[in-house]
């Protein structure tokens, strides 16, 4: 089937040889929230709160870090190509309990040592969420100094991490800083909290890190749960903020308001900023983190980081936790999904469509975006799979370790 299809794909003057090597290179950073509903290893962890919410009560939950290490290696096994994990503050290794202001390096030694025997790159997040000091729904923005110092601490402390991952793994590490300020009813002054939002930002990257180590980012979105009519860190603020201070904006695909697309966001962001980190995730009617399809937003995400040879600039992450499936399927489902829209992004003739774009050949143009919809797509990701050595059928696996391994939990 793949000669067949290979043959097809070359009177489009589509090398598919080339489309199967590069697709293996591209990293996507698989969150390690999904495994466990963004629980995490603290102490009297509640799961998440601060506008996110997991739903489902699906058996099998990770609960400890080796049980974690253990369904990420696991799914790793069934998902080909380069994969990054992206962990959480909270997801910190230590004996006796630590503040998260108090964290430190050490504490993600052992992560470090898992994903270096693995050839995994990590990329890290402070926590501003599930914790009393972020109970009100305020943290870097709160009226309270001692709060936002708190906060403040927490973030150098992670920015510090996440140099010492980059600088040891010998690739940045992402440091992504979400926050979820906001109000649930209207607000009587929507200026104040954002002022002390950049001055607390200004504080923590006063600190400066080498670049090869770190790529600092914030995470915009519209509203959360319970903090639904005003957001401090909106796509304004943090577009504004990272254009003025050299540091760079994370798109996540749910944080938009519904007809707004991120795939028309990145080209727009390519034109300004070095790197463009992603959290590609699927939005139902809202920011619902729902597991990543193999659809039309998902395959235009692709598009525009394949045909703007941004693979290196824009960094795939994941962001999605659904706890009413397998942990696992849900895992490799969404990262598979987002490699076969590479791999469908590498598949096109990306050159010559500019060239009828820039002619004014609309016709053609658009006749030949929807015939290449119908090539053999399937039959070259199952090349794919074979050479990088994973099942075509990989769901058996997953209920044989739901069978032995999760309902044993
Ligand atoms: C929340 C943001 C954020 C979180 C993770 C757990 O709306 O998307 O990225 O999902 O940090
Ligand atoms: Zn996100």
């Amino acid at each position: 089937m793949y000669e067949t299809a290979r043959k097809v794909y070359e009177t489009w003057g589509i090398d598919t040889e080339k489309a199967l090597e590069k697709c293996g290179t591209v990293p996507i950073s698989l969150h390690c929230w999904q495994g466990d509903d963004v629980m995490g290893f603290e102490k009297n962890s509640t799961g998440a709160s601060g506008g996110i919410q997991t739903t489902g009560n699906y058996p099998g939950r990770a609960r400890n870090k080796d049980e974690l290490m253990a369904d990420l290696e696991f799914a790793y096994s069934l998902i080909p190509g380069k994969k990054r994990l992206n962990l959480h503050a909270i997801y910190a290794i230590s004996d006796v309990p630590v503040e998260r202001d108090a964290l430190m390096p050490q504490h993600f030694d052992p992560w470090l040592e898992w994903a270096r025997g693995r050839g995994i790159g990590l990329d890290f997040n402070p926590t501003l969420f599930s914790h009393p000091l972020a109970a009100d729904g305020l943290t870097l923005s709160h009226p309270d100094r001692l709060i936002r110092d708190y906060w403040i601490r927490h973030i150098k402390a992670c920015r510090k991490i996440a140099a010492y991952i980059g600088e040891k793994q010998g690739s940045p590490c992402l440091n992504d800083i979400w926050i979820p300020d906001g109000l649930k009813n209207p607000p009587a002054d929507r200026l104040s909290p954002r002022i002390r939002l950049r001055d607390a930002l200004d504080e923590i990257f006063s600190v400066k890190y080498d670049k090869n180590h770190i790529v600092d980012a914030v995470e915009s979105k519209v509203f959360g749960i319970g903090l639904e009519s005003y957001t401090v860190g909106s796509s304004e603020f943090y577009l504004s903020y990272a254009a003025t201070r050299g540091i760079n904006v994370l798109l996540d695909n749910g944080h938009y308001h519904p007809t707004e697309i991120v795939s028309d966001k990145i080209p727009a962001m390519l034109a300004f900023f070095d790197k463009v980190p992603l959290h590609v995730t699927r939005a139902v009617r809202w920011d619902s983190d729902h597991v990543v399809l193999f659809e039309d937003e998902i395959k235009e995400i692709a598009k525009e980081i394949i045909r703007n040879k941004a693979e290196e600039r824009v960094l795939i992450g994941l962001d999605y936790f659904d706890a009413s499936i397998n942990r696992i399927a849900a895992w490799v489902t969404g990262t598979r999904n987002m490699q076969k829209a590479l791999l469908n992004a590498l598949l096109m003739p990306h050159d010559e469509f500019k060239i009828l774009q820039d002619a004014g050949n609309f016709s053609k143009l658009l006749v030949m975006q929807e015939e290449i919809k119908t090539l053999p797509f399937g039959a070259v990701w199952e090349e794919y799979l074979a050479r990088e050595k994973v099942p075509v059928e990989w769901f058996s696996p997953v209920e044989q370790y739901e069978k032995n391994v999760l309902e044993n939990r």
